[in-house]
This record gives structure tokens, sequence and C-alpha cells, in this order.
């Protein structure tokens, strides 16, 4: 018994396992985010296991550039997170191409085994996942691979696509694994550190204003409520546990956080069984280490190697405390607001999504799309977030994104929840005023 899926999603699956096994060299390409680099893991193991040679690479941005130095020994081109907008540039590789996205596509293509959750009724932003795509291939190479199911819901919990449960494939794996591999979903609270103080204000899902960021007052919080701030988390049970959250709780109220981001504190759980750990401690682990650049420490945490994962916890570290430099700096100076959209600076675009997404909800104006905007030497990077009801009220942060860059001679793309864009350095301003332009006109259709 194996995973229900569409007829014609099943029938690309097929081929793209036939390539595979015909294959004598495979190059795996991913992008570097938490969902990228466990995708690369899941098809680094399932490819091991079949005995293929392969090469695994990650990137920031599949361009043109990157797509011509693909070029090489290589028979088969896998790739996952990203590809479904480069089809034509990927169809002039003299190799074989099998592309995994969960990001919109602009087309599909009759050369290319194009394997894309939109095209068969999937969505992209909370159904499936480049990790949930690429580990529901490998269950299709052997069965043997739904041990790798933890890895394919760090995928998903990296992209945050589990806020408010689980749905399509993503749903369907947690359900199939809970009886193959003893996958358990539960509720959990998403403090994760050593230490109580440490892991509080190390939190950026929920961001609690005077806790995160700051050891002090996270440690004079939990004195406040007779909680011990040396306390290890796992020891966190009970009495104390129901305090800490309702007091968190209580303080995100204050902050005029949305009830539904209050309830955030806790959170869907994934206990994966083969490895000893919750999927959403994975996908923290393997998310800084894509966002520091250490892409193949992630890649080797999903592979299983401890040295990694220690390493794994390190990063993290260092990640969050980078973020949350750029969170308080929002949180002391605001955003500027237009008409439908807010917008801030970070200085490092690798951080930028999170740094947006956390203050969207924690820190800025629920009702305005945020934008963040990273100044580099010849582009700007710009990464923006939307929340659930605006997406609802018909706002596309994608097709905005897309439009807006591309008059400026840029690019952009992504979810209609969550986009990013390059433009040439200085036209920031134009950028600006023809998202929101571009979201004005959403908002009325
Ligand atoms: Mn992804």
């Amino acid at each position: 018994m194996s995973l229900e899926l569409p007829e014609d999603f099943s029938r690309k699956l097929e081929e793209a396992v036939d390539v595979l096994s015909s294959a004598t060299r495979v190059k795996v390409v991913s992008h570097y985010d938490g969902d990228g680099l466990c995708a690369a893991g899941i098809l680094a193991k399932a490819l091991h296991r079949k005995g293929l040679s392969f090469q695994v690479c990650t990137t920031r941005a599949l361009d043109e550039a990157f797509i011509g130095a693909l070029e090489g020994d290589e028979d088969v081109i896998l790739i996952a997170d990203m590809g479904s907008n480069s089809l034509p540039a990927l169809e002039k590789l003299s190799a074989k191409v099998i592309v995994l996205d969960h990001h919109e596509p602009r087309g599909d293509s009759e050369k290319i085994v194009h394997i894309n959750s939109h095209l068969h009724g999937i969505d992209g932003t909370k159904g499936a996942c480049a990790a949930t795509l690429s580990f529901t291939l490998a269950t299709v190479m052997d069965e043997e691979n739904w041990d790798l199911a933890g890895i394919a819901l760090a995928g998903a919990v990296a992209d945050r696509q589990h806020p408010g449960g689980l749905e399509g494939l993503n749903r369907s794996i947690a359900k199939e694994a809970s009886e193959k591999v003893g996958m358990r979903v539960d509720r959990t609270h998403t403090l994760l550190g050593d230490t109580l103080a440490e892991a509080l204000s190390l939190s950026i899902n929920p961001y609690v204003v005077g806790i995160s960021g700051n050891m002090g007052g996270a440690g004079t919080f939990l004195s406040d409520l007779g909680i011990s701030p040396d306390m290890r988390v796992e020891e966190l049970e009970g009495e104390s546990k129901i305090k800490l959250i309702s007091a968190m709780s209580l303080k995100l109220l204050e902050q005029g956080v949305t009830a539904e981001d209050v309830k955030g504190a806790i959170e869907e759980g994934y206990w994966d069984a083969s490895r000893g750990t919750y999927a959403n401690w994975t996908a923290a682990y393997v998310n800084a280490c894509g966002r520091l650049g250490m892409d193949g420490v992630g890649v080797a945490i999903c592979l299983g190697d401890p040295s990694a994962l220690e390493e794994g916890k390190r990063l993290r570290k260092e990640f969050l405390g980078q973020v949350l430099v750029g969170l308080k700096k929002v949180e002391d100076e605001g955003a500027f607001e237009r008409n439908h959209t807010q917008f801030f600076y970070v200085e490092n675009p690798s951080f930028a999504g999170t740094i947006g997404g956390v203050a969207m909800r924690y820190l800025l104006n629920p009702d305005l799309a945020t934008v963040a905007l990273s100044v580099l030497t010849e582009k700007t990077r710009i990464s923006g977030r939307a929340t659930k009801d605006l997406v609802g009220k018909g706002v596309n942060l994608a097709e905005a994104f897309k439009e807006s860059a591309e008059v400026l001679g840029g690019s952009g793309g992504g979810h209609s929840i969550a986009a990013g864009a390059s433009i040439p350095k200085g036209k920031e301003e134009k950028f600006l005023e023809y998202v929101d332009n571009t979201i004005e006109v959403q908002l009325e259709g």
C-alpha cells in the first residue's frame, strides 16, 4: 500500500523513475533553503540506495549562467525546489532533465519530466513542498525510503506549510508514515534550546517583545512565573508548561498579535520515529545551515550524520542571533508604510525572508504586505510576505513581484503568500510603487 495519488501525477513519477533507472551519472541540483536541502538529502539517500553514481549541488538562483554550467558528464539532471520557471533554458541541456517543483509554473514541457504539484491539483504553498515531492518520488523508487518521511516533513516545516495543520500531499505522507514508520502527529510548543531561558531568548515563532533576543528578559519572565530559567526544555511539563504558554500568549495579545498567531506558540509536531526527533527540529537545524551558507552540513544532517547534527545545532543559534538583531531593528524603528505594503531594509538577503515573515506576524501592520529589501553591490534582492487574509482577498505577491521586477529589468516569482525578486540597484522606489499599485489592482479584481 502506497500513497494515493492523482493518476497523472503517478504517471509522471513513474516516468522519472524510468529515466533514473537507466542513468549512469546523476546531478542533483537544489535550492539552498531548508526545504531545498531536505529535498537534496532525500534524493541523495534514494540514489545512494539504488547504487547510482551522483553528485549534489545547491544554489541560490537557477539563472541562465548556472544552467549553462550544468552541462557536464551527467546524463540525468534532477532539479528540486526550482526549475518550473526555467523550462526553456533547461530544455537546451543535453542531459535528460527531471524537475520537482512546487512554485507556480509558467508553463509545461514535452522534453523535460516536469513534476509540479500545481499541475496535479495540489497547492504548492500548503499541500506540497520540494521535500515532500522528492520523498514521493523516492518511495516510488523503493518502499524502503519511507524511513525518510521525517525529512520530507522537515522540508514542509522549513517552508512553513504546517501552521494550521498539514494539507494535501504533506498530510497524506504524515498519515501513511504513522502506519509505516511510526510517525506521530501531536501538538508541541515551539521552544528549542538547552535551557528554557535560552530557548525563549532564541524564539522567533513566536517573537515576544522583551523576551526574544533578550536572555536577561527571558530569565526574569521565567523567574516571575516561578519557573527556573535554567530548567532543561525537555523537562518543561504539566503545570509549568501550561503556565508558561499562557503567559507567553498573554504577552503576544498585548503586543497586538492576531489570535491565529498567538496560537502559534503551540504547533503541530511530527515525531520522526526513524530518527528519534521531531521533524520540526530537523527543519530548524537544516534551515539555519542553508541561511548561513553551510548547505553541505544541512544535506549531511538529512543523511543522518551525527556530527553534522551537532554543527547544525550550533549554526541554528548563530543564525537566530543574526535574525534577532534584524528583528530588534524592526521592533525599534518600524517599517515605512504605503497604501498596501510596508517595507524595511535588511542587510543580509539570506535572512530577509525570515525577518519579513516574523516581523509581519508579530511586529507590523497585519493589513499590509511586508517587503524586505537588501541592497547589494549591483542588485537589490527583495523578499515579500503576505498574510492568508490578504491572499484570500486576491493578493498574489508572486505575480506582483514578477511583473514589477520584469518592467525594471529584473526577475521575480514564488508563491502568492511569499515571493522574491531581484532588481537593478537604484530601482527600489519604482519597484515599491509598482508592487503597491499591482496589489491595489489585485484587491479590486
Ligand atoms: Mn520550497
